[in-house]
């Protein structure tokens, strides 16, 4: 294990030399496209919540290098088991920004139907299985998916997510046990934003990092900075191979900071000192990749402008689209458990449309 976390950009955004990844010059604009991307949904969707369109959301700000080097890294075939900060994936999977508006607003558009809180996507075209809100479960889950792929003998890989708060679950012990033993082919990817809710990373473990855990489990433990997509983007394809390979599990520690509230709820300013948040935003993703980018020349004013133009008119068109779509059905209550509701079930419900009308 690494004591300094693994980097390819400086916290200025300057190339260490001889580092960079073999990319194109469209694959590495890319990177900075989908973090803007997400960071202008994220301003968007805040600014819903507050106007009383969206009830509740948790925003991504200051992790986008984690979210977009780890979804360049994973194939399309692989699978995506997401903690609370991942739901970019699946729109760079391909979900529709009106379906994922349409999630966070629960309505008909919505493809959970409104039965789960904002931000639980779900994208199965995309392999994006929803989050799970009670945090940690997901981790043992995408230790099982991986164990299943293993046993079909299928080329997939998992990536599942956890926040620093989940590696204090029971489910991180069971996860990463089962993982190693089993040599499944998931990459455990943990985004240490360093906060869960109010909860310090200090006070949540004893340890000095979440990749030193690694050793007692029997896999590799990497310290990656997560403000440096380049650098997950390596760290996350290198670990995502030895999976495939047979090789078995690896935990990717993604040192990152969230620089806003835990969500729509929650006010930070009551728990943490801003001289703290000023020290990170000083790190953060965008600018740091947009100073590499403008330093290869591959980055102007211009093109910033147009970029930031194009993403709003897109996410309002989305909006635009979401808001228009019809409330849920009601009797879509009692669908998908059985195939056909039982006698009771059906009374039930009749009683209560009537009462809904
Ligand atoms: C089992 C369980 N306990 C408590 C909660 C309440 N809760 C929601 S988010 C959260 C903190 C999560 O922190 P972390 O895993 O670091 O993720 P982050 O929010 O920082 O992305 C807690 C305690 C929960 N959802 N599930
Ligand atoms: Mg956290």
């Amino acid at each position: 294990m690494t004591e300094r976390p693994i980097q390819i950009l400086d916290d200025k955004g300057k190339a260490l030399r001889g580092r960079l990844p073999k990319l194109s010059k469209e694959a590495f604009l890319d990177f900075y496209r989908e973090m803007q991307r997400i960071r202008i949904f994220d301003h968007r969707m805040l600014a819903l919540q507050r106007q009383g369109r969206i009830g509740f959301y948790g925003p991504v700000k200051g992790q986008e290098g984690v979210v977009v080097g780890c979804a360049k890294a994973a194939r399309e075939q692989d699978w995506i088991l997401p903690a609370l900060r991942e739901g970019a994936i699946a729109i760079m999977r391909g979900l529709p920004l009106d379906l994922a508006i349409a999630q966070l607003i629960g309505n008909d558009l919505d493809l959970c139907k409104g039965r789960q809180m904002p931000c639980h996507y779900t994208w199965r075209k995309g392999k994006y299985v929803s989050m799970s809100s009670v945090i940690g479960t997901q981790i043992s889950h995408a230790t099982g998916v991986a164990m299943a792929a293993k046993y079909r003998r299928t080329d997939e890989a998992v990536l599942g997510f956890m926040g620093d708060g989940a590696t204090s679950s029971n489910d991180f012990h069971a996860g990463l046990n089962f993982a190693a033993v089993y040599k499944a082919p998931v990459v455990f990817v943990c985004q240490n934003n360093q906060w869960s809710i109010s909860v310090p990373f200090e006070k949540q473990t004893a340890s000095k990092s979440v990749a030193a855990k690694a050793k007692a489990y029997g896999m590799p433990g990497v310290l990656v900075d997560g403000n440096d997509p380049l650098a997950v983007y390596e760290v996350v394809s290198a670990a995502l191979d030895r999976a495939r390979g047979g090789e078995g599990p690896t935990l990717v520690e993604a040192l990152t900071f969230r620089l806003l509230g835990h969500s729509s709820s929650d006010d930070p300013t009551r728990y943490r000192d801003e001289d703290l948040v000023r020290e990170w935003e000083a790190k953060e993703p965008i600018a740091r990749y947009r100073a590499f980018l403008e330093s290869k020349k591959l980055w102007s004013e211009e093109q910033e402008a147009e970029l930031l133009d194009e993403f709003a008119g897109e996410i309002n068109n989305a909006i635009r689209r979401a808001e228009a779509a019809a409330p849920v059905d009601p009797k879509t209550m009692i669908e998908d458990v059985f195939e056909t509701p039982d006698p009771r079930l059906l009374e039930e419900f009749a009683k209560a449309r009537s009462s809904l009308s």
